[in-house]
């Protein structure tokens, strides 16, 4: 039995189809060890569909008898949601309906992020660290995170690790190696088909990804599309959008951000690295420490991958100025 005080954390858009994904692993234990009690602190819209789901997906969180798991809290108020979270994994948001402007999407989603913003500085707890999925999340991270005035706006960062996942399994695949052969395979820049996974400083046991695979015309053609538009083929083949693999990406994002010397892709707040805007929330290599993380700003970019950052970038910028009347400060 542990005497570890639990961890509060706090997930909105918990009964869609991520949260079932998501909340069983978080309360196995998944997300911040075996050995950390949990309260899940679950927000859905106030509407009684969505509430009545949220019982739902409670009343099977209870039959797992998690022994980690000490509480639940249901509710369609973000403030009880984000009290005292530790954690706030912003997982909900509106799906872009037929016929809506992305630039509709991007403003209407970008509501919801104003006043959950303010909602977590105003009351989660001194250490709270928020996680943004739900899409546009880049920007959707950034203008939550201009809401706060109490919490440093480093504790907001952007989901690109699916991202990455996706692009080490395709490395892999080529390669005919195990996924755990591949590494410092990360993403920069914003989490749409503009990303740009990086091969170029990519290794397969050790060797450059390239010298590797050997094909660079499958490397540019084939496989940065394939990362990038991975998401609508899922859509075509299941009729949904990815679930589990954007759970277990969530995992890892937020479980990788608590082991120092993890590096990783995390969308964080740009200082201006890697050709990056400042003050856009663009996909970076981060390095976990034993307070929060830092860039690794050591990469050497080429011409090639220099292009392709200034694309994702433009597309992000864009994004912000979309928004800019819902950007505080
Ligand atoms: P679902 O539509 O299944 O679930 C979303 C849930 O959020 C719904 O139950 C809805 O009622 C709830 N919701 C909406 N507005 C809310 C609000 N203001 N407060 C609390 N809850 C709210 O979508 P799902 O498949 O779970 O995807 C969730 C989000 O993740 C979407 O925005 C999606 O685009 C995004 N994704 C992001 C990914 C990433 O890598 N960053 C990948 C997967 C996914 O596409």
């Amino acid at each position: 039995m542990t005497t570890k005080k639990p961890v509060r954390v706090a997930v909105t858009g918990a009964a869609g189809n991520i949260g079932y994904s998501l909340l069983f692993r978080i309360a196995a234990g998944e997300m911040l060890g075996t050995d950390q009690p949990v309260i899940l602190q679950l927000l859905e819209i106030p509407v009684e569909k969505a509430q009545q789901a949220l019982r739902g997906v409670a009343m099977e969180l209870d039959d797992c008898a998690f022994p980690l798991l000490h509480d639940i809290v249901l509710t369609d108020d973000p403030k009880v949601a984000f009290r005292d979270a530790n954690h706030v994994l912003l997982v909900g948001s509106k799906p872009r309906g037929p016929g809506m402007e992305r630039a509709d999407l991007l403003k209407d989603n970008g509501k919801i992020f104003v006043g959950q913003g303010r909602a977590i500085d105003e009351v989660a707890a001194d250490d709270a660290r928020i996680a943004v999925v739900g899409n546009p999340c880049n920007t959707n991270c950034m203008i939550a995170a201009s809401q706060a005035k109490r919490l440093p706006k480093e504790r907001f960062t952007a989901m690109v690790r699916l991202d990455q996942n996706r692009a080490a399994a395709q490395l892999a695949k080529k390669a005919n190696v195990l996924v755990t052969d591949v590494a410092n395979i990360f993403i920069y820049g914003n989490h749409s088909p503009t990303m740009y996974a990086n091969f170029k400083d990519a290794t397969i046991k050790g060797k450059s990804a390239s010298s590797v695979i050997n094909d660079e015309a499958w490397l540019s053609n084939d496989f940065l599309p394939k990362v990038g538009k991975r998401g609508a083929e899922i859509i075509n083949a299941r009729g949904l959008s990815s679930a589990a693999s954007a759970a277990n990406a969530l995992i890892d994002h937020v479980r990788d951000l608590t082991r120092p010397g993890v590096v990783h892709s995390v969308a964080v707040a740009s200082d201006g690295t890697y050709g990056f805007t400042p003050g856009i929330w663009a996909g970076v290599p981060v390095k976990t420490t034993e307070t929060g993380y830092e860039v690794v700003k050591s990469y050497k970019l080429d011409d090639f991958s220099k292009a392709k950052i200034e694309i994702t970038n433009e597309e992000l910028v864009g994004e912000r100025d979309t928004v800019k009347e819902l950007l505080q400060g």
